[in-house]
């Protein structure tokens, strides 16, 4: 039983484009499990701390008002391999440069408004589930369709 997990988010501008249901098709037909998701209209206190790598950077500003827009949808996505794999869904940082089938490569053009997050690492996901779901926690239930995903479940 695969259980890595990854934190995928979609940001304000994806919800605002009606893409919410667009980015869980893609990690829910790929075979991924839904275990966390909800609504939030994150604080700026809160956008500093999942970004807390970036300060600094030119552009935190400029980002962290973007993410502080509107409401994002946050999720958790189990399976195998699934952070290197959110990462190869989701597509590069700059979408001019992700690869057509990948969700930044279909539906976003500039890196400011590139629609969707996941997390880098391992050790990066665990930080973000617990920043973003640390008091919700994620749900633990089987499916029996992981036979027909999984060689060995
Ligand atoms: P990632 O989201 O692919 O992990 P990071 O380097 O962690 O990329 O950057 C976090 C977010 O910051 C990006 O998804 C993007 O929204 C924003 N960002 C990164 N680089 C730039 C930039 O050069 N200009 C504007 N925004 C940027
Ligand atoms: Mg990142």
């Amino acid at each position: 039983m695969a259980t890595e997990q990854t934190y995928i988010m979609v940001k304000p501008d994806g919800v605002q484009r009606g893409l919410v249901g667009e980015i869980i098709k893609r990690f829910e037909t790929r075979g991924f499990q839904l275990v966390a998701l909800k609504m939030v209209h994150a604080s700026v206190e809160h956008l500093e701390e999942h970004y807390k790598d970036l300060k600094g950077k030119g552009f935190f500003p400029g980002l962290i008002k973007y993410m502080n827009s509107g409401p994002v949808v946050a999720m958790v996505w189990q399976g195998k391999d699934v952070v290197k794999q959110g990462r190869v869904l989701l597509g590069a940082t700059n979408p001019l440069a992700s690869a057509p089938g990948t969700i930044r490569g279909d539906f976003a053009i500039d890196v400011g408004r590139n629609i969707c997050h996941g997390s880098d690492s391992v050790e990066s996901a665990k930080a973000e589930i617990a920043l973003w779901f640390g008091q919700d926690g994620t749900i633990s239930y089987s499916r029996a369709v992981d036979a027909w995903i999984y060689e060995v479940s």
